[in-house]
This record gives structure tokens, C-alpha cells and sequence, in this order.
């Protein structure tokens, strides 16, 4: 599964992989996801939001165990970030099947679309819609940074947008979600194990800050003449380190559009993306006031116009306690393995489902803790632990 995958959307030139929503590196993950699926002679099917499912038994009967996670990266992500999920499914699936398993549920294998929300902002948008989180009117206004909306991206890649909306239905049948995903910290290498599963996901968001300013002459312009939003980024970059160390949290501006972009011309506009995320909501909503409050005294100092969207925001996800002490159980029966209960600071398709249904989810080592980067790293013994846990699991509430 892996030979086949790691070509796909890779960049030779990064090393690193782009995996947009609805581009044709996604589209050769969706036909790679619904091979694996048809090989194993499993039922597939698409979902109204583009979400994609593989069934081993009768989803209507309800109660089903799923697992999987997605296949879309951020830009120049790295090789397991979401594919590390969908491949342990499968590779879990037919460990089952080895050891002669016996079903008494449904299970499904899910690909989630657009989790990264790279090309349209917005994390999580297949299961945001699925489960009501994103309506339809707000899904239909996203746009990615060539002015094409969601819906054209999707009519170009074939698939319908007005069909796009919540599917309680679809939820309903679900028993149980386990996602398993590469850790994106180093929790488990600094504590020496393998595996964990997760208690928490930190509240998190995203907000756009516009400064406008006034387009100049880079050499004729007087400094003391200038409306400069870049000034007033800049400084907001370094309030927005401060803030986070103070509340112990995280901000990043990883990305920025300028206008005009020239490079002897003052900038118009600095358009930063601030991403924040913290332990609680107070913390966080601490960090994003003093961000703001910082930027805006900077943009007056400079004579720039503010404007702060929030565009995404994921409160605390706190996994279902009766389900990540059955995952314990199970991984803790006749093992020697040793699996701690950490929290992440990254979001997940499992955070979004996890006011539906129960929800739990299971981290493989990372030895560097490096992800959202060429050099995400996975040692293949832990993935094979990774997919030895998903199968005891699956085993331990879908089989007898
Ligand atoms: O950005 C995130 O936390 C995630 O990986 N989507
Ligand atoms: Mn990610
Ligand atoms: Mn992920």
C-alpha cells in the first residue's frame, strides 16, 4: 500500500507531499482508496460530502465499528499524517481476517475529504459537513487562493456540490470511530512507548488579519511618509510568540499574501494567518485577545487599516471516557504493552466527530515529533505495532 501511495502528490523538489481538496493528487487518492477497498471486496461508497466508506457488513444494521482517517496533506506535508490511519485500516482489516476474526458488527474503513483545509482554509470540512458542523451556505462561500470556489473545485473533480449537507443518517449507523494517526509530538518517544491513545484535543482556530496600508515607492518614499502593513505584521508576529509563551499555549503565522508583492514597492496589504491553539479556552482566548489588542496599537502606530476574521474555531474535544478505557483495556489485556493517555494539540476528523459519536483515537510514535513537514518520520516497527493495536481493537469490539 505504501509503494503505492508515496508517489502520489509528492513534490520532488520538497521531498514533501500536496494533497489539495478536489485537485488531481486527491483524485489518485480516492481511486487508490477505492481500489484497496474493491481488492479486499469490500462495499464502497461516497458520501453527499465526499467523504469516502468501505464496508465489511451491512452498515444499515447499525452500530458499526469505524476507523480510518484521510488521505489530503497540508503543503509539503509530510508521508503519514492521515495516510498512516487509512493504511493501518486496511492492513488491521486483513490481520483480522488472518487470525480467522468472527464479525458481530458492521465495519467501515473512512477516508475523510479535505481535512487539512489547505486549499480552502477550513480544516475538516468533509466531516464538518457530515456532521452538521459547517452548513451547506458556508461550505458553498469557501474559496481557495485562485478565487476558485468549493463547488467549481468540486464539479471539476466530478462530484456533485449540491448534494453537499449533513448526513445524520450516515452518523447514525456509527458505533464507534477509532482514528489512529501518527503522533505529532514527542510524547511517546520521550516516554519510550510505542502507542497511545488520546484524551484530549486543545481548543484551536484560525483568524485572518488584514493590514491595509498604502502602496509606495520603495525608494523615494520618506520612511516617516509611509503607511507600511508590514511594519505592523511584523510586530504582530513577535506579540504573537510573547502572548502564547505567557499563557502557555501556541500562535503561529505560517502563512502571508502580500500586495502588490513587488519587490520595490510598499505593500497595500500583509495578510497573515494567525493559527492558536491552548489547553482550555480561557488560555486561548487570552492569547488571540492580546494578539488582536497588540495588532491593532501597532496598525494605528503605522497609520493602517485592521481587520481580524475568525475563520475556523474547534472548542476542546474531550474522547469518550467509556471508550478509551475499553481501547486501554483491550491493549492492556495479555501485552506487555504500556499505552499512555496523551493529549494533542492537533486537530482531527475524530475531534469533529466526537460530539456525535463515541470517539477514541490511537498515536504511533514519532521519533522526532516532526509533522507538517517533509520530515515526518514513522519507524516501520511502530506502524506494524500501530496496525497490531487497531486490529486488537477492532477485534476486541467488533468480533466475538
Ligand atoms: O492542523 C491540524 O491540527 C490538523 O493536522 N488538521
Ligand atoms: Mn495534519
Ligand atoms: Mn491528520
Amino acid at each position: 500500500m505504501w509503494a503505492e501511495l508515496l508517489p502520489v502528490g509528492r513534490s520532488p523538489a520538497s521531498g514533501g507531499y500536496r494533497r489539495y481538496a478536489w485537485t488531481g493528487a486527491d483524485a489518485d487518492c480516492r481511486t487508490w482508496f477505492q481500489e484497496q477497498a474493491e481488492a479486499r471486496g469490500l462495499a464502497f461508497e461516497t458520501d453527499r460530502n465526499g467523504n469516502q466508506w468501505a464496508w465489511l457488513g451491512d452498515p444499515a444494521a447499525g452500530n458499526a465499528v469505524v476507523t480510518g482517517s484521510h488521505l489530503d496533506s497540508v503543503p509539503d506535508g509530510g508521508a503519514f499524517d492521515g495516510p498512516l490511519g487509512v493504511v493501518s485500516a486496511f492492513a488491521a482489516l486483513d490481520e483480522l481476517r488472518g487470525r480467522g476474526a468472527r464479525f458481530t458488527r458492521p465495519v467501515g474503513i473512512v477516508n475523510f475529504g479535505d481535512e487539512e483545509g489547505a486549499r480552502f482554509g477550513l480544516a475538516c470540512v468533509g466531516s464538518r459537513l457530515t456532521a452538521g458542523a459547517l452548513t451547506v451556505e458556508q461550505a458553498h462561500r469557501l474559496t481557495d487562493g485562485d478565487g476558485i470556489t468549493l463547488p467549481q473545485a468540486m464539479e471539476s473533480a466530478g462530484y456533485d456540490p449540491d448534494a453537499l449537507g449533513p448526513d445524520p443518517e450516515r452518523l447514525a449507523r456509527i458505533g464507534a470511530f477509532v482514528e489512529l494517526h501518527v503522533e505529532q509530538g514527542r510524547a511517546l518517544d520521550l516516554s519510550g512507548d510505542r502507542i497511545g491513545i488520546a484524551s484530549a484535543i486543545w481548543p484551536h482556530g484560525r483568524w485572518r488579519f488584514d493590514f491595509r496600508g498604502e502602496a509606495n515607492h520603495a525608494g523615494t518614499t520618506r520612511l516617516a511618509d509611509r503607511h507600511d502593513p508590514m511594519l505592523s505584521y511584523a510586530e504582530t508576529v513577535l506579540a504573537a510568540r510573547r502572548e502564547a509563551e505567557l499563557a502557555g499555549a501556541v500562535a503561529t503565522f505560517g502563512k502571508i499574501g502580500v500586495e502588490p508583492n513587488g519587490v520595490n514597492a510598499v505593500p497595500s496589504l500583509v495578510r497573515g494567518w494567525l493559527d492558536s491553539r491552548a489547553a482550555d479556552q480561557a488560555s486561548l482566548d487570552t492569547v488571540v485577545t492580546g494578539i488582536e489588542k497588540a495588532a491593532r496599537a501597532y496598525a494605528a502606530a503605522h497609520g493602517v487599516d485592521l481587520d481580524v476574521v475568525r475563520e475556523s474555531f474547534t472548542p476542546v474535544v474531550e474522547f469518550d471516557h467509556a471508550l478509551r478505557d475499553e481501547l486501554a483495556r483491550i491493549l492492556g489485556t495479555g501485552t506487555e504493552l504500556r499505552v499512555p493517555v496523551l493529549g494533542t494539540g492537533a486537530g482531527h476528523d475524530a475531534g469533529i466527530l466526537s460530539g456525535r459519536v463515541p470517539t477514541a483515537m490511537l498515536f504511533v510514535r514519532n521519533p522526532t515529533g516532526v509533522s507538517h513537514s517533509p520530515a515526518e518520520r514513522a519507524a516501520e516497527d511502530d506502524c506494524v505495532a500501530g496496525v497490531t493495536a487497531l486490529a486488537d481493537v477492532l477485534e476486541g469490539l467488533a468480533c466475538t
